[in-house]
Formats: structure tokens, C-alpha cells, sequence
């Protein structure tokens, strides 16, 4: 349930939103129900008990605020991102900005120790060993939930999906965001402030969109910023509480197409308003580039012919890079 109220300006502004939650250790019937049931209605939940060791989660946090702590100079040596690498400000190619700095690779060793090894670092192998233990198994978390959605949209092959993302040429991505307090410019985990900030103050931290690929598994420190919108009401934002216990699972552009429009991608977007730094995790579960994205022939019928022309992935990632990050990107594919 979403309950909203209007501001001076007339925007409407969130009081309560229960958004989905699923705890992965309630019976997989449940589960396989509860997530269909959120991908439908929002594109979006959160999951808990999810079995992800914490400690790899932990070294993934502690080595990337080390990572966003090296002086500038440094960090620019993994640099600028073309689209993969070290970017500050800067979104894309199309004049999109943001207050963040952020790294973005691809979700493999090589190319994680690829980019890392350019910094003069003490220890690059400190780094990239633990972005890519994080990589395993954000995307193990990736592949189960996948199988978790294919066995609860009944395919026959609960492996559709997720094979995808464990093909070796899957082009899968790991994005680590720093959104920096206005007030200090360092990492900050022990200062708790209160944010008195009205919404009017509220730096765009990334701006809204939608993701491209199949699914998202996100995860941040216990600093506030991401919000949604829920397809059912697309006037209004709803704040995502934070939660460094959990992972946060957005539905993207392609699941949309596969199952021709019954999940949604949700549209989403982080604000920087926070008096603490936020540093947040993404891993973008994508196909290999030469994949053919479409409709699926079970969620295809008579009644509800094929809402999405189907495309290649990289015909896909070729076009959003020629727009900008807010475009309705998948507008364009639509049939009718
Ligand atoms: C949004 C989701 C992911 O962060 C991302 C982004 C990508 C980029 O930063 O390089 C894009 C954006 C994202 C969609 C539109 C294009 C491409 C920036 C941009 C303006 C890595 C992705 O795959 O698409």
C-alpha cells in the first residue's frame, strides 16, 4: 500500500510504502509465488535470508571505500569509463550527470584486474579478489532467483534464464557507486547525523531510469538514497528504506520483453541528500552479446500476441548508449 500527500509545489511526496519483501528461507512454493507476484506489480523487492556469506560482502565494502578514498589523480588512472571504468560525474555519453563518482566493469576477473591493476595501489590483488568473490556470489544470488522466477512463470526449463548469466560470454556488469556527503569527503560510518534536508535540497545522486539487462541485485551501506516508482502509480517516488543486510532486486528491460510485459522494469533512481556517504553494490545480470531478446512463446498466446519486437543484446546496448539515461528505451521495440 502507498500513502502519499501533496507538497507546497503540488509533487507528491511518500509517507509509508510497503514494498515486497521475500525471505528465501520461507518454503520455495511461497517464495516462487511472492517474487512473481512483485515482479508483476513493481518490478522490485528486497530479499532476505539469502544466504550470501557476509564477510564477502563486508571485504567487497571495505575495499571499494579504500578504492573511493585513493586521491583523484589515482583513481582517474582507471579511467575515464568508455563506458567501463572509473567515472566521476559523468553518466554515459549523452550529457547525463550525477553526484557520484562510481566504477563500472565487467563482471569477470580478467577485467576486473585489468582495470584495478593501473592504480598504484599496495595491493591491486586485495581489490580485485574481493570484487570478484563479490561478483560469485551476487550472481549465484542472480541465477537462483532467476530459477525461482522461471519455475514460478511455469517454463519448462527453470534454467531459461539463468544460463544466460552463467554462460561464459554473459555481459554481466558490477557498477560500485559512491554518492559523497556534501559535508565531508570521507566514507563515514560512525557520525549519524539527522537530515532535516527538505526534499526541495535533494541532490540528484543517478537519475531516473529503468536497467536494460534481465535482473538487478543491488545492495548499499545503511545510507539512505534509492527510491522507485511504483508502475501503479507512476506519480510518485517511494524511498527505499536501507538495509546493508539485504539485496534489492530490480526487474530489467529484457526480463520485461521475455515475459511480453507481465514483469515491469522498474524505474528507479538514488538521491544524494544524505548528510553520510552512500556506496552502493550493483550487479547487472545481462545474456551474452549475440543473444536474440524476445517475447517467450509460453507468455505468448492468441489473446496476448507479442508486445516487443525482439533485438539482440548488443543491438540493444548500442541504441541506450545513443540516448539518454531517462529515455524510455523500450518504447521503441514496442509492436502496435
Ligand atoms: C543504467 C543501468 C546501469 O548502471 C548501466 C548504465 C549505463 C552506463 O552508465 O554506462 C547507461 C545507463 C545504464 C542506460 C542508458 C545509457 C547507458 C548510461 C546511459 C546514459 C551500466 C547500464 O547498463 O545502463
Amino acid at each position: 500500500m502507498v500513502v502519499a500527500t501533496l507538497t507546497p509545489e503540488g509533487n507528491e511526496r511518500i509517507l509509508a510504502a510497503d514494498l515486497p519483501v521475500v525471505d528465501l528461507s520461507w518454503s520455495r512454493e511461497k517464495v516462487r509465488k511472492l517474487v512473481v507476484r512483485a515482479c508483476e506489480e513493481y518490478g522490485f523487492f528486497k530479499v532476505i535470508s539469502h544466504g550470501v556469506p557476509e564477510d564477502v560482502v563486508e571485504l567487497a565494502e571495505k575495499e571499494s571505500v579504500g578504492f573511493f578514498s585513493l586521491p583523484a589523480s589515482e583513481k582517474k588512472k582507471a579511467g575515464p569509463p568508455n563506458p567501463l571504468g572509473y567515472g566521476s560525474k559523468q553518466i554515459g555519453f549523452n550529457g547525463d550527470s550525477g553526484d557520484l563518482e562510481y566504477l563500472l566493469l565487467h563482471a569477470s576477473h580478467c577485467s576486473i584486474y585489468h582495470r584495478v591493476r593501473a592504480l598504484s595501489m599496495k595491493d591491486p590483488h586485495t581489490l580485485s579478489y574481493a570484487l570478484s568473490d563479490y561478483v560469485q556470489v551476487v550472481k549465484e544470488l542472480a541465477c537462483d532467483l532467476l530459477e525461482i522466477i522461471a519455475e514460478g512463470l511455469g517454463l519448462e526449463d527453470r534454467r531459461s534464464f539463468s544460463k544466460l548469466i552463467r554462460d561464459s560470454e554473459s555481459d554481466s556488469l558490477i557498477r560500485i557507486n559512491h554518492y559523497p556527503s556534501p559535508f565531508n569527503n570521507d566514507i563515514d560510518h560512525h557520525h549519524h547525523h539527522h537530515n532535516n534536508k527538505s526534499s526541495a535540497e535533494s541532490r540528484v545522486g543517478f537519475g531516473e531510469h529503468s536497467d536494460p539487462q534481465i535482473l538487478t541485485i543491488l545492495r548499499s551501506n545503511d545510507v539512505e538514497g534509492l527510491q522507485i516508482q511504483p508502475p501503479m502509480d507512476s506519480s510518485v517516488w517511494v524511498p527505499v528504506k536501507s538495509d546493508p543486510s539485504a539485496f534489492f532486486i530490480n526487474v530489467g528491460d529484457a526480463l520485461q520483453v521475455m515475459t511480453n510485459g507481465r514483469f515491469v522494469s522498474v524505474r528507479h533512481r538514488a538521491i544524494a541528500n544524505a548528510q553520510r556517504s552512500r556506496l552502493s553494490t550493483i550487479f547487472f545480470a545481462a545474456p551474452p552479446l549475440q543473444t536474440c531478446v524476445s517475447p517467450l512463446p509460453l507468455m505468448v498466446t492468441h489473446n496476448n500476441p507479442p508486445r516487443y519486437k525482439s533485438y539482440l543484446w548488443a543491438e540493444y546496448k548500442k541504441l541506450m548508449y545513443s540516448l539518454q539515461l531517462a529515455s524510455n528505451r523500450l518504447e521503441l521495440f514496442q509492436t502496435d
